[in-house]
């Protein structure tokens, strides 16, 4: 039957004399097929910095002042013809901590900071960069210092009309007018972290990985300011590192396609088919 599935079930008489069988079947509904990701990219930081609130912006384009972050923890987006898997860390930075498997075999990275709170940049070094141990040897770090809506008058306007409009449709809802959405708003709260905070940190990464600084990504271009509330920036950062992990699964593809495994592995370690070093 096109579009159901079905379970063939033996039936097993409670008699052991006559051992019927009868062939049982069940139409079960239809469940979408799971798509395979073909690469992984972890959201983290300290609770209430923004991450899941960056998530659904990007995802649902909307900003929610209260979103709970148990439940979807794990977000599927088709980029041409790839799938990326997106984690947010479902409350467990709050509550039970997060193991290793959560940045296993990751390939991109994001740190995020709330530009308005100084700890939340320290604990990025001091709690959740031994995490990333687990990630990819050629994982991408990006650092992200989020709610720049309250600190700068260039992140209070939406980001899109798109988005104005659905911030406006909310306004009417709520019958609450929105201060941030107005680009004649000033921002509200003292910066606390500022850019070259977050470019000092992205060098100690890079020396903590042991990565050349001269032949890894600058990190001009991978510490970014975002307002999940406006949208600032949340496209740019998505898909800047969309972009970037497109090789490591070009890299994977080509891998998986080849009759002979050999290539490098998510470890960068060279493997013969038996599985040993070479
Ligand atoms: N002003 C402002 N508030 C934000 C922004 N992003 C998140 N928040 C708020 O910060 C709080 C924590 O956000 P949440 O996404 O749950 O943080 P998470 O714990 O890191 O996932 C919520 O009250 C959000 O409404 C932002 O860009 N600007
Ligand atoms: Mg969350």
């Amino acid at each position: 039957m096109k579009g159901r599935y079905s379970i063939d079930i033996d039936i097993v008489a409670a008699s052991p004399s006559r051992t019927a069988k009868r062939r049982v079947q069940r139409a079960m509904p239809d469940y979408p097929k799971m798509k395979k990701p073909d690469v992984k990219l972890v959201i983290l930081g300290d609770m209430n910095v923004g991450k899941t609130s960056l998530l659904h912006r990007y995802t649902e384009r909307k900003f929610k002042d209260t979103i709970s972050t148990v439940g979807g923890a794990f977000y599927l987006k088709q980029w041409g013809p790839y799938n990326i898997s997106i984690w947010d860390t479902a409350g467990r930075e709050q509550f039970h901590g997060l193991g290793s498997l959560y940045c296993r075999g990751a390939a991109a990275v994001i740190l995020t900071y709330d530009v308005t709170n100084w700890q939340s940049l320290a604990e990025l070094e001091d709690r959740f960069l031994s995490l990333t141990d687990t990630a990819n040897s050629d994982c991408i770090f990006a650092i992200v210092g989020n709610k720049s809506d309250l600190t700068d008058t260039k992140a209070l306007v939406m980001e899109s009309e798109e988005e104005q409009e659905a911030n406006d449709e909310d306004e009417r809802k709520e019958g609450v007018p929105r201060a941030f959405a107005s680009p004649t708003a000033q921002p509200a709260i003292r910066k606390q972290v500022y850019r070259e905070d977050a470019m000092a940190l992205y060098n100690r990464i890079l020396r903590y990985k042991l990565l050349d600084e001269k032949a890894s990504l600058p990190a001009e271009r991978m510490c970014f300011e975002t307002s999940a509330k406006t949208g600032y920036n949340v496209d740019l950062l998505f898909e800047t590192l969309f972009d970037m992990v497109l090789p490591t699964m070009l890299r994977r593809k080509s891998a998986s396609d080849s009759p002979t495994v050999d290539l490098e592995d998510g470890d960068g370690v060279k493997r013969t088919k038996a599985g040993c070093c070479a």
